[in-house]
């Protein structure tokens, strides 16, 4: 099980700004988690919730105690999609110019790596939130689909261009095409979910994976993310040359050098985060 070790802000509770749509809690060390808490709605995602995200997301951005950050919607439902009622009364310009586009683009850009615990409907807005991660634990309920088609739309949140280099053109077009949800087991077969665990242990493998990746130095975390991330972005040839220069740009850091003493003489890296 979980324990909560606070909010956001440890250290000045009264500081942390309030939060309506999450629960931002500190499940271990390093480890922020962010919990998607609209049970009445299937956990939907309004703009005050993307808004929430994204900004627990800028703060633990220059917050060197997050080192790994675990975003879930419990056991039941990860997020229905986006909250119809509101996109509802939206029209193009509204939709073009709305303030949603800029927190989905913060969450794709936090340079920290999110783990996913997906349990229940992970659909819409909810899986392109899943797919904007770059771990996903799957529960055995979990069920991840783009309904967009049903509704005379299509995925807005990059989940057609996810899915399409995640897990190939087959899946994704029968996805996108048919509106049809995948189960756990598919999504692990799929390269989408890495993992598939009974949905009460599903957070608490998600916060493990976290955890062990908060224990690693946080320079070289945050250049293998980018690396993996450029991998699905860019040519291969120019990722591989980024690769390069970064893995070169490493040399200088403090922690490389601890690193392989560390293991030379046989005793844990003492990390520092330079
Ligand atoms: N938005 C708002 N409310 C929702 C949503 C949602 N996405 N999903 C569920 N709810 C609400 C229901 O309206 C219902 O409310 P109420 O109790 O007031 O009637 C409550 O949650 C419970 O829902 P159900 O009774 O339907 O619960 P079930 O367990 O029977 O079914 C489902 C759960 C399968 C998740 C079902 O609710 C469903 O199919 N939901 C819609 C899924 C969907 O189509 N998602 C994609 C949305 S579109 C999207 O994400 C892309 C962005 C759209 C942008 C639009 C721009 C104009």
């Amino acid at each position: 099980t979980i324990a909560h070790m606070g909010t956001s802000d440890a250290h000045d509770p009264a500081a942390a700004p309030a939060r309506e749509d999450i629960k931002v809690s500190r499940p271990a060390e390093g480890v922020l988690l962010l919990t998607i808490d609209r049970p009445a709605v299937r956990n939907a995602l309004r703009t005050r919730t993307l808004a929430e995200i994204a900004a627990e997301l800028a703060a633990a951005t220059d917050d060197p105690s997050t080192r790994a950050v675990v975003v879930t919607g419990g056991a039941e439902h990860f997020a229905a999609g986006a909250d119809i009622r509101e996109m509802a009364l939206l029209g193009a310009v509204d939709v073009l110019m709305h303030e949603r586009a800029r927190h989905w683009r913060a969450i794709a850009a936090f340079p920290k790596p999110i783990v996913a615990a997906v349990c229940g409907y992970a659909l819409g807005g909810g899986c392109e939130l899943a797919l904007a991660c770059d771990l996903i634990v799957a529960g055995t309920n979990a069920q991840f689909g783009q309904p967009e088609v049903n509704l005379g739309m299509i995925p807005g949140a990059g989940g057609a261009t996810r899915l399409a280099r995640t897990c190939g053109k087959a899946l994704a077009m029968q996805m996108v095409l048919t509106g049809m949800p995948i189960d756990a087991r598919t999504a692990l077969a799929a390269g989408i979910a890495v993992e598939v665990d009974e949905p009460e242990s599903a957070l608490a493998r998600a916060v493990e994976l976290a955890s062990i990746i908060a224990s690693k130095p946080p320079v070289a975390v945050r250049l293998a993310k980018e690396a993996v991330r450029r991998a699905l972005d860019i040519p291969l040839s120019d990722a591989v040359e980024a690769d390069r220069q970064a893995f070169a740009l490493l040399a200088a850091s403090d922690d490389r050098r601890e690193g392989i003493a560390a293991f030379l003489e046989k005793r844990p890296a003492r990390f520092t985060g330079h």
